[in-house]
């Protein structure tokens, strides 16, 4: 057990017994853990929370490869449970239609990624549609996508089923249990406290659903969920489905999404059920949520289920009946508003809490994804990390500006609005902006910068005063023309030219310090970094099974002080989990700021500011010194991401501006100009420099990922070390992909087919980027080994795009631009 006392053995609390405590009372005792409680407030075996009510579609693709592996497993294993002689899922297939050419370009894009994460789906006319669901309008149609795979989850009877497994294996389920407090000591849950007694506990999930601030707030513990009202209706009797489908199972056609409209059906028999998202948002107070038996006496089905609004559905049955003209002469019987879960990003909130060792959260899950992240959460608590990856669900992926109510608020109701919208990978958040500022923000829009979000940082992808340097016109595609500019082209070629300023602030900044700190950092990193201060090393953080958690540069600059440049908000967690108490960890990102000053002129531009020697020999590459430039005292270290020479420059926020137009002044005679975001990643990825999240994540270990280098396997012990003694050859690697049509691009997540590939793709692409210097699309992309030189095909909104492996690294492989 990854967080349990040695000593003592696991005592674990699930709270709530809905799909999700149910699904993970099965995986833990499946893995051997049975002393497992699960404590219900409502009866059982429909307590009234979202899983009650739920109508079950599973559509298993989605942008995110983790939660669609969450929703392939969900659907394996619950087409292999069965209750009252019926399965839990039935196969009824998907279909998604497009009235709009947008959509309609969506749902290419869509396929796409159901190739890349390996759910089977066809792209079908509207004729096929129309044949699929013989009551839609069939000239309404453009087209649709059908996912035979896909189907309807019976969430109470799948419910059931995992409880009656889990029961057997020794798990107790107790109905009409109230918790009203989490018991803790020294920093550690103890107990789970009810109405009915309490109950000592090494572990406690919360699997509370959208109760999940609730039992959060007992527990000392944010959580950054808001619950929403949806609505759902089910129709009268239609004649036209009379005698179609058989009672038992309910239906028999595709579960249908009609997203142009923001509306989904499925069959109940001889009726139809009806969501929408079209609505203006219904949040709900969880704190404000009646227990069940009041409910009841209100006249409520349950307590997550609300009087429906006629108001909000009026335009919704519209959209229906010119969708189906056959409701037109058809009733709404019921309908209500059902509660359930929404986070600022739209994904699950999973793992255990850095403010309480042995509480965890499993929330805001879908009845799609449950049983996979059930699966996920009992791995992470039995083995300390799950087998797929989930950076993109870890409670601890929100910045300190992302966890306010005020943000959880405006961003959940957003993600409700915008649950069927087509989003742009980049498309940034439009509230609440701007969040996060560098210092350098009032000279950013000075020179016109176009922002996009991330990590709440107002980010500049290119700035317009450099539209005078854009030479010749490069077209696009409307959809990879999005937040992209020709100016872009430009600044990429000024950096590997002449020299840019780029603003590195958002870029994750910790301080190690104690004397323990060396050793620590030797035990948690692949790399030796036990060098002299002064010294800077690129080294990765492994899990236990040797999947890349990070990877990181590690300056020395004394001997018991480092400034570790990161990932994620959890390498944080990670790194103090881990530290013993002569070890501190402070993150620094948000009082100071960074500047790269990269380009063949970097030198000319900075050693003029300092009387310290910026020469090659006087300042080597990977190497940090603390100095000053003009007024400003920086911490300099001299690496590029950009694979150009020249130097991170870090100092405090309040000396920011300063920094900035030192070297703006100094620069004016090298040219030098501001560079953004977008040049900042075709350079790198020309340079063949991983973006951790995108390129590599847990799943990966260093060496498939082509990251070996930063690994010393004798440089003493260290987390994950002995995993990769026993590594199996590799089955897929990260490999870099050259467009062969210098006007084509990808974006990203594409489905990448090597020949001979019938059917299914061998691999998907991670990142890609224009390399400006190269004159083609960069693409990286996990594929089984390949020589270079191979002839593949990328998948790009239906189109194949050509492509050949290409040998790395793509760009300036002697590195005689860095190192002079
Ligand atoms: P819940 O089912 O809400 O379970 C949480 C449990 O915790 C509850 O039973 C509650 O009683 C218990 N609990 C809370 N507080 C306490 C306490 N203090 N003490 C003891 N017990 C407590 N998802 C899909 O995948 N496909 C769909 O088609 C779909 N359609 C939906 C339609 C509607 C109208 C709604 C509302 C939701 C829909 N969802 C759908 C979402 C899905 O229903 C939920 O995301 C899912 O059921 C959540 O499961 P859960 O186990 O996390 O939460
Ligand atoms: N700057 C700093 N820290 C960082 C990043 C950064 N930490 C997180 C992330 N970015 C780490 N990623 C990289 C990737 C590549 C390099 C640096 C950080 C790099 N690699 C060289 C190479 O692969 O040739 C050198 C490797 C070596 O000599 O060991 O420069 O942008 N501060």
């Amino acid at each position: 057990m990854s967080s349990a006392p040695e000593t003592v053995s696991p005592r674990i609390v699930v709270i709530g017994a809905g799909i999700v405590g149910c699904s993970l009372a099965d995986e833990l005792t499946a893995r051997g853990l049975h002393d497992v409680t699960v404590l219900e407030q409502g009866p059982l075996p429909a307590p009234g929370g979202s899983t009650s009510h739920a109508p079950g579609l599973v559509f298993q693709t989605s942008p995110s490869k983790t939660l669609t592996a969450f929703a392939r497993y969900t659907v394996e294993k619950f087409s292999a449970l069965e209750a009252d002689g019926l399965p839990c899922f039935h196969p009824v297939g998907g279909l998604e239609l497009a009235t709009t050419p947008e959509r309609w370009a969506d749902l290419h894009r869509k396929a796409g990624w159901a190739g890349s994460w390996g759910v089977r789906g066809e792209l079908v006319s509207a004729a096929r549609c129309k044949e699929l669901w013989p009551l839609v309008d069939e000239s309404m149609i453009l087209g649709g996508f059908h996912t035979p795979d896909d189907g309807l989850a019976r969430a109470v009877l799948a419910s059931r089923a995992q409880m009656h497994r889990a029961q057997e294996r020794g798990a107790r389920f107790l109905e009409r249990h109230t918790v009203t407090g989490i018991d803790q000591q020294g920093g550690r849950v103890t107990g789970v406290v009810t109405d009915r007694g309490t109950f000592p506990a090494t572990h406690v999930v919360s699997a509370a659903g959208f109760w999940g601030p609730v039992i959060g707030r007992m527990a000392g513990v944010d959580v950054p969920l808001l619950p929403l009202a949806h609505q759902y209706a089910r129709t009268g009797p239609l004649p036209q489905l009379a005698g179609a489908n058989d009672p038992r199972t309910e239906a028999s056609k595709p579960i249908l999404r009609f997203q142009d409209r923001d509306l989904y059906f499925r069959e109940h028999t001889d009726r139809l059920g009806i969501g929408s998202y079209a609505h203006r948002p219904l949040p709900v107070d969880p704190f404000a949520v009646l227990p069940y038996d009041e409910a009841r006496a209100r006249s409520l089905d349950m307590p997550s289920s609300l009087p429906f609004t006629e108001e909000d559905w009026a335009p919704s049955w519209r959209d229906c009946q010119e969708l189906m003209p056959a409701l037109r002469d058809a009733t709404v019987d019921e309908g209500f508003n059902g509660v359930f879960s929404f986070t600022p990003d739209g994904m699950p909130v999973l793992g255990e809490s850095r403010a309480l060792r042995g509480f965890w959260l499993a929330e805001a899950v879908w009845v799609t994804h449950s049983a996979g992240v059930a699966k996920a959460v009992a791995e992470w608590i039995v083995d300390g990390h799950a087998t797929v990856d989930l950076h993109e669900c870890d409670v601890h992926r929100f910045e300190g500006a992302q966890r306010s109510p005020a943000y959880v608020r405006e961003r959940g109701a957003q993600q409700f609005v915008e649950v069927y919208d087509v989003v742009h990978p980049l498309q940034p958040m439009e509230h609440p902006r701007p969040l996060r500022v560098s210092p350098f923000h009032a000279r950013q829009q000075e020179l016109g910068a176009s922002f996009l979000e991330g990590g709440g940082w107002e980010r500049a992808h290119w700035y317009e005063a450099n539209a005078p340097l854009v030479e010749g016109a490069e077209s696009r595609d409307p959809w990879a023309a999005r937040h992209w500019s020709p100016v872009v082209a430009a600044e990429a070629r000024h950096t590997r030219e002449r020299v840019a300023l780029y603003d590195m602030t958002p870029l994750r900044r910790l301080e190690v310090t104690g004397p323990g700190a060396l050793a620590f950092l030797q035990r948690m990193t692949t790399n030796n970094v036990a060098k002299k201060p002064g010294a800077v090393t690129y080294t990765l953080l492994l899990d236990e099974k040797g999947g890349i958690r990070s990877d990181l540069t590690v300056a020395r600059l004394a001997a018991d002080r480092f400034q570790v440049g990161a990932n994620s908000p959890a390498d944080q967690v990670w790194l103090e989990r881990h530290a013993p108490d002569d070890v501190q960890i402070r993150d620094l990102t948000s009082g100071t700021c960074c500047i790269g000053v990269w380009g063949p002129l970097a030198r000319d531009l900075v050693q003029p500011l300092t009387r310290d020697d910026f020469s090659h020999e006087g300042f080597g590459y990977f190497r940090a010194k603390e100095t000053y430039l003009g007024h400003v005292p920086v911490t300099a270290m001299r690496l590029s991401y950009v694979g150009e020479l020249g130097w991170e420059l870090y100092t405090t926020a309040d000396l920011g501006l300063r920094l900035w137009d030192t070297l703006w002044a100094a620069g004016q005679e090298c040219g030098v100009i501001a560079a953004g975001r977008s040049a900042f990643n075709s350079l790198r990825l020309e340079k063949g420099y991983r973006a951790w999240g995108t390129d590599m994540t847990e799943e990966h270990n260093p060496y498939e990922a082509g990251l070996g280098f930063a690994v010393r396997l004798d440089h003493g012990d260290f987390l994950g070390r002995a995993a990769l003694e026993h590594l199996p050859p590799p089955r897929r690697v990260l490999t870099p992909l050259l467009l062969d049509d210098p006007s084509a691009v990808v974006l990203g997540k594409e489905p990448v087919y090597a020949a001979g590939d019938a059917g299914a793709p061998s691999g998907y692409v991670t990142s890609a980027a224009y390399g400006y210097t190269l004159g083609r699309c960069v693409a990286y992309a996990w594929l089984p080994p390949l020589p270079a030189g191979s002839a593949v095909h990328i998948e790009y909104f239906g189109e194949k795009v050509p492509a050949t492996v290409a040998e790395e690294p793509l760009f300036d492989p002697k590195m005689v631009r860095i190192r002079r």
